[in-house]
């Protein structure tokens, strides 16, 4: 059995064949990057495929009923919520919730439902814990 010798001469065209193949597969990387960052998708710009109203005071009796399908992204307007903070998060961290301020100056809490069975939307802020409310994501 013959061994050949290790030349670098004799290796140039598999450096450079290595050399070209990263590369390549850089620039090829960079480009997927590129179309998967240009396409997010954002709740913050999702348009909502309807809004409901509910009172600050009364949220969890105002959504008692309220069901959402999969994919569905509704705006929930809370009146009485003008001039006051709170920070509303979702107890299910599959879907996702975005807390804005409308023109009026209310919150209007955002929900992209994702994952079949009940959630719950609550205020963090300590002192708040009695704004809840559940909702069900069925199809
Ligand atoms: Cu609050």
């Amino acid at each position: 059995m013959q061994f050949s010798k290790f030349s670098f001469t004799n290796n140039k065209k598999t450096y450079l064949l290595i050399l070209i193949i990263i590369l390549f597969s850089g620039i090829l990387g960079n480009h997927i990057h590129e179309t998967y960052t240009n396409q997010p998708f954002s709740i913050e710009t999702a348009k909502p495929n309807r809004t409901v109203v509910a009172n600050l005071f009364t949220v969890g009796y105002d959504l008692n009923d309220l069901a959402l399908e999969p994919g569905e992204v509704i705006d929930i307007v809370l009146i009485n919520s003008v001039g006051t903070d709170h920070s509303f998060v979702l107890s299910n961290p599959f879907n996702s919730i975005y807390q804005y301020k409308n023109n009026y100056g209310e919150i209007v809490l955002r929900i992209l439902a994702t994952t079949e069975g009940l959630d719950n939307v609550i205020c963090e802020l300590p002192g708040h814990e009695g704004l809840h409310a559940n909702f069900i994501i069925a199809n």
